[in-house]
């Protein structure tokens, strides 16, 4: 299979296949097994694997063996990263190449822009709608751009993330096009269904992602004379994973992307995989397997490429896309920590950290190797509803809703509530960071300084948690919330284009100047970024702990035995005893601790 390769990496992949394949033959078998053409496509798979790796560069196979050597390299405390949409953040594919140098300002070792495949005419999902995964998005640049992007990246020390929506593609995309012709083949790559009997029965137990914009998960295709599953917008195709060929088209573009010098795939959605009667269709077993078989396929065929899951899903759901419980099955590399992100926002809102406490005693230390992702805001909403277990009662996330999305007059948050609906079901808030912290409602220097300090507890927590850290572009200069979306008719529907404005070149411009806000956000993220990248004892798989402290607010986070950090999640001063936390004694601090309304306070010893 590995024929086109000098002797010892062929030597080596054939080791890599050698251990991997009893995973990957056992999963195919039980997804693909009973079907007779099965041996026929695997053969054809793994020809089309060895081929991929074939045509792997000679510096992207070095970077494999370097990291095959050591797989544990991307949770070290130097890891940080960065999303941007291509558009807002430098126009064009070449315009992020000149933004390397504010990335290495900040010490930014992972950048994931946002989809940069050719998306679908028109509305594309801001491009969660590919009409081509093997295209660029001509508006942002060619082929040979994303090469010399990522050949850029490379020696800046960035690895360059893009997302595979393995979920769904464009009503636009050749399949879908083929299958509205009549294509039986292509047909099958999609749900599709002659009549709304069993629709009707999957709605029964299916939830909804986007109830105002897009109501239900099936869309009338009339060409077709049927209803084809459609999980997000109508024109986003859910494909038909029970469809071996879907898979194997997937894995091929998975493949190209890497050798033009993909590092990371955030695997979009991967919640939603499998549908299965009676059930949510998410989290499925067999969405599990499948990610399993892509470990197993980068691990033969690109062992220097990780996967991230994008699966916005309870605590309890989580672990598992990391791979199975007995480690023999490993899946993504790094998935979103996003009851973590979600439950920091909430102790701001009840100035009680005990949401947060439960998520972190609900996440368990991670097999070797394997990393969280933590961040403070993303491209998309921050969805409450994960959090339904910790909360025990729906009115309890609809108050955190209320605070941030403009119900709650009391609040200092502006933002925005996302699919509400008419019966103010609890969703999702929309806002950038600043915005959500009070950054932009602040009216003296007394709240901005409140402000800022909410930001660095947030900013805090996803940096000492135990993960690697994700900025959200704009948030490290405190940039505000966009409304010019509602002019536009295709995004008007959708408020999270309101944490998706353009860079603000201004601040920019403004970042070290502390008479700013831009400046002031700016320069106390930086400080603590340079902190962080001090202290090993902050890398992802370091232990954690957390502390039993006397006020609900107060959140004390050690990791390991020499780093504590301790967060005051109200607005009300605290001060209490080290000892009678037993938090023992670190150098500097004498026992009593007084910490400001909403202030962080890290010892190191
Ligand atoms: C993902 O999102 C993307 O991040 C969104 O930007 C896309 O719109 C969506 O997929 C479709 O491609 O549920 O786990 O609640 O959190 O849509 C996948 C809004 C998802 C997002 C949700 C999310």
């Amino acid at each position: 299979m590995l024929d086109p390769l000098p002797l010892h990496l062929r030597e080596q992949a054939a080791q890599r296949y050698t251990r991997h394949e009893p995973v990957l033959l056992d999963r195919l078998r039980r997804l693909y097994g009973h079907r007779p053409d099965f041996h026929a496509w695997y053969a054809d798979l793994m020809g089309a694997v060895g081929a991929l790796h074939g045509a792997r560069s000679p510096e992207l196979l070095a970077q494999d063996s370097r990291r095959a050597a050591d797989p544990a390299w991307f949770t070290s405390e130097h890891m940080l990263g960065y999303s941007a949409y291509v558009q807002q953040f430098g126009g064009s594919l070449r315009g992020v190449i000149g933004r390397i140098a504010h990335l290495r300002e900040m010490g930014v070792t992972y950048l994931h822009l946002l989809p940069f495949l050719r998306p679908r005419a028109g509305d594309s999902d801001g491009g969660f709608a590919v009409a081509s995964f093997d295209e660029v998005d001509p508006a942002l640049g060619s082929a040979a751009d994303l090469l010399e992007l990522t050949a850029a990246l490379r020696g800046a020390g960035i690895s360059l993330c893009c997302d595979l929506v393995l979920n769904h593609v464009a009503d636009d995309h050749a399949w879908a096009l083929g299958a509205r012709d009549g294509d039986p083949a292509l047909r099958d790559y999609f749900h599709v269904f002659p009549d709304r009997k069993q629709p009707d029965r999957y709605e029964q137990t299916v939830g909804q992602i986007f109830p105002e914009a897009a109501p239900g998960n099936f869309t009338w295709v009339d060409p077709m004379q049927a209803w084809v599953w459609t999980t997000f917008y109508p024109f986003q195709w859910d494909l038909n994973y029970a469809n071996p060929h879907v898979l194997a088209a997937m894995v091929r573009s998975l493949l190209g992307l890497a050798n033009r010098g993909v590092e990371v795939f955030r695997l979009d959605s991967t919640a939603f995989l499998w549908k299965r009667e009676g059930s949510d269709c998410m989290n499925q077993p067999e969405a599990h397997e499948l990610l399993q078989v892509l470990r197993a396929i980068v691990e033969i065929a690109a062992p220097g490429v990780l996967l991230k899951a994008e699966a916005i899903v309870p605590t309890r759901e989580l672990p598992a896309y990391f791979g199975d419980a007995g480690g023999t099955a490993r899946e993504c590399h790094l998935a979103y920590h996003s009851t973590l992100m979600a439950a920091g926002w909430a102790a701001l809102a009840e100035q009680d950290a005990g949401l947060l406490r439960a998520v972190a005693a609900a996440t368990p230390a991670l097999p070797p190797a394997a990393s969280w992702l933590t961040y403070v805001r993303c491209h998309d909403d921050i969805g409450w509803n994960v959090l339904r277990a910790e909360a025990g009662s729906p009115r309890r996330l609809a108050g955190i809703a209320d605070f941030y999305g403009g119900g709650d007059s009391a609040s200092f948050a502006a933002g925005v509530a996302f699919q509400t609906g008419a019966g103010r079901a609890v969703h999702g808030t929309n806002g950038s960071a600043a915005a959500l912290a009070g950054l932009e409602t602040a009216r003296d220097p007394e709240q901005e300084a409140c402000a800022l300090r909410r930001l660095m507890l947030l900013h805090g927590l996803a940096l000492a948690f135990g993960g690697m850290p994700m900025l959200y572009m704009g948030d490290e200069l405190g940039m505000e919330n966009d409304h010019t979306y509602l002019d536009d008719p295709g995004r008007a529907r959708d408020t999270r284009w309101v944490q998706r404005a353009p860079f603000d070149q201004l601040r920019y411009v403004q970042r070290h100047d502390p008479s700013t806000p831009a400046g002031r956000v700016f320069g106390a993220l930086r400080a603590l970024l340079k902190r962080r990248r001090g202290l090993p004892v902050l890398a992802a798989d370091a232990p954690r702990a957390l502390l039993e402290t006397p006020y609900p607010a107060l959140l004390a986070l050690a990791r390991g035995e020499r780093f504590l950090s301790l967060s005051n999640f109200s607005a009300q001063p605290l001060s209490f005893r080290l000892s009678d936390i037993g938090a023992g004694q670190w150098p500097g601090a004498g026992d009593v601790i007084a910490l400001a309304p909403w202030d962080m306070l890290w010892l190191e010893r």
